[in-house]
């Protein structure tokens, strides 16, 4: 049944309704898969891309959400220019390489400082933990306790959370296409 009301939703997007634009900002460590899961949106391919240097953006069209998403390069130098995004964004997809956990530390202490910036205060976060086709990639427990997210999620359903800002994770893996369709079903909720 419900998939016939997202199905019913999703022509009544295509035809014009109800749609929303949105600047969505893709922010992460580099190598956490940013740029594949741009291009596996835009056009359902998967290619290997060269670490990403400069910013580079896309219209895209997910359910309801019209949206221009931004990739910003997420090594050490490219996180340089992440705060000169941050003005109107109405969201930040969080991606960490959840078989990496030599690098976890590192991908929760730049989720920290975003989640405390002034600039994103009221903004969802959806935080997608990705890879997990790769056999020793953390389960979701696991990863939000060493993201410092545990007891600080906001809850996966349809959640109206008063003035809360919706923080949730998502496991996926964009190589199997699976998973960040429902990270982003979720947070298109949240966006005005
Ligand atoms: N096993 C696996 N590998 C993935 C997945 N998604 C992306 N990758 C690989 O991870 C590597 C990095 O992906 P990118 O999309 O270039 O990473 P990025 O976050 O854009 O990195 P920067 O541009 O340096 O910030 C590539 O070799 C991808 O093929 C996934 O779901 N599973
Ligand atoms: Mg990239």
């Amino acid at each position: 049944m419900s998939f016939l009301v997202d199905w019913l939703f999703d022509v009544l997007a295509s035809l014009g309704f109800w749609q929303k634009e949105a600047k969505i900002l893709f922010l992460g460590l580099d190598n956490s898969g940013k740029t594949t899961l741009l291009h596996m949106l835009k056009d359902e391919t998967l290619t290997q891309h060269a670490p990403t240097q400069h910013p580079t953006s896309e219209e895209l069209s997910i359910g309801r959400i019209n949206f221009r998403a931004f990739d910003l390069g997420g090594h050490r130098i490219a996180r340089r220019v992440w705060k000169d995004y941050y003005a109107k964004v109405d969201a930040v997809v969080y991606m960490v390489d959840a078989a990496d956990g030599g690098r976890l530390a590192e991908s929760r202490a730049e989720l920290a400082g975003l989640l405390s910036d002034d600039a994103l205060a009221s903004v969802p976060f959806l935080v997608l933990g990705n890879k997990i086709d790769v056999p020793w990639a953390a389960a979701e427990r696991d990863l939000a306790y060493y993201l410092g997210l545990a007891g600080c999620t906001t809850g996966k359903g349809t959640i109206d959370l008063a003035g809360v800002r919706p923080v949730e994770i998502f496991m996926c893996s964009v190589v199997r296409k699976m998973g960040y369709g429902e990270g982003f079903r979720w947070m298109s909720q949240y966006i005005k």
